[in-house]
């Protein structure tokens, strides 16, 4: 026996001990497997594996490097050879410590992060970001109001933003965050669960930045942003998150987002038929994680039973996308995703309107000011450069990556 568990990496372990657990015990199993682990290997708890509030943040306030710049391949492919600036370069490193809910930016890369693979961090950050595949040409044509327009005008998809080793370690955290949820050691307003377990119930979400009322609630407060209410604020990682996603022009950095809903999804859970409350500014942003789902979208969505909707049209999520929500797709057509067929996680991010900000809300400094990755035309000897696409696995110490 002892034996053959040598035989199984991590992952492996955890998924054979806790298979068939209720999704209440999975995480707090694998909580107490990797504490073990963690133990083990240190000879004491590492900082990571500590569950206090303290060690929680302390455990994702990490280093990021984010000292590079990059194109995706579209835009390398119409840049490469050209100089990438990085206005940002200095921008926001808190603390040394690696953990292991760190997002290195070279996570994934052939190679990995050995220093024979000749490639800088800003040459790795410039692989992932030409990895980054863009969809925005959504179209369904209704009629609203007696004109015919494209109701998914607005919509982007970005896939391969996050990759299979970052996912892991987000979800990781999200099942960290998820026990802490039930140990109450979250803020009141953080952690929600259905009542009811059943087809349709709805899903478990974890909210960060502000209180956010779906429906009346018994207190008879409206839906929207309840701004007397506290919640917990956005966790390192998911500040990480979002701080990519503005370097890799994904989030425009006049609509940072500030708050953020944690969807967790089991099997036969959903979220109905809706448009998301004006509170929040548009655009807003959902990252997919564990698996595939289809989000169905058109002015008219029907119910058809718990958890059963059908509309016009849908768009598959693939796990690691960011799904841009602007426009029409964000105002005119209704969204909704159907029970799902296997767990699935989601955390939409949101920007606060100003004037439904929560009353102890403060601006979070780290957010403010972030740059996207910009290029200019110009080569590391002044030219102009031959349009071509990176090759992927080819020289990128021909990029000349400056710095401020
Ligand atoms: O889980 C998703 O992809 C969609 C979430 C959503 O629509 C919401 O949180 O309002």
């Amino acid at each position: 026996m002892e034996e053959m568990l040598r035989s199984l990496n991590k992952d492996e372990i955890l998924e054979a001990l806790s298979h068939g657990f209720c999704h209440h015990c999975q995480p707090l199993l694998h909580e107490r497997i990797r504490t073990i682990l963690l133990k083990n290997s240190s000879g004491k708890v590492n900082e990571a594996s500590s569950s206090s509030d303290e060690n929680l943040e302390r455990s994702v306030l990490v280093n990021m490097p984010l000292n590079g710049s990059a194109s995706n391949s579209d835009s390398l492919s119409r840049g490469l050879g050209k100089q990438c600036d990085s206005p940002d370069s200095t921008f926001s490193l808190k603390g040394n410590r690696q953990s292991h809910f760190d997002l290195s930016l070279n996570d994934g890369i052939s190679g990995g992060s050995s220093p024979e693979n000749g490639l800088t961090e800003e040459e790795k950050e410039c692989i992932r970001y030409s990895q980054v595949h863009i969809k925005k040409d959504f179209t369904l044509v209704e009629n609203v109001n007696g004109r015919d327009i494209n109701v998914l005008q607005g919509l982007e998809l970005h896939t391969g933003v996050f990759n299979p080793t970052e996912q892991k370690k987000i979800v990781e955290f999200i099942y960290r965050l998820q026990w802490r949820g039930k140990q109450g050691k979250l803020k009141e307003r953080t952690y929600s669960e259905p009542k009811k377990w059943m087809r349709g119930k709805g899903r478990v979400t974890i909210q960060f930045g502000c209180c956010y009322n779906y429906a009346k609630d018994k207190k008879g407060n409206p839906p929207g942003i309840i701004r007397d209410e506290e919640v917990d604020p956005l966790p390192p990682l998911f500040k990480q998150m979002i701080k990519r996603m503005v370097r890799w022009n994904i989030v425009p950095s006049t609509c940072i987002p500030d708050s953020c809903i944690v969807n967790i999804y089991d099997q036969g859970d959903c979220i109905p038929p809706h448009i998301d409350h004006h509170d929040f500014v548009r655009p807003f942003y959902t990252v997919s994680f564990l698996n595939e789902c289809k989000i169905v979208l058109g002015t008219n969505l029907q119910i058809l039973g718990p958890g059963e909707f059908s509309g016009p049209t849908s768009i598959s999520l693939p796990v690691g996308s960011v799904f841009i929500l602007n426009g029409n797709g964000a105002d005119v057509a209704k969204h909704c995703i159907p029970s799902v067929s296997s767990r699935r996680i989601s955390i939409t991010f949101r920007k606060m309107d100003d004037s439904k900000l929560p009353f102890k809300f403060s601006p979070d400094p780290e957010l403010v000011g972030i740059k996207p990755l910009i290029f200019s035309p110009l080569n590391k000897n002044g030219n102009l450069q031959n349009q071509h696409v990176p090759p992927l696995n080819g020289n990128f110490k021909k990029l000349k990556l400056n710095k401020f």
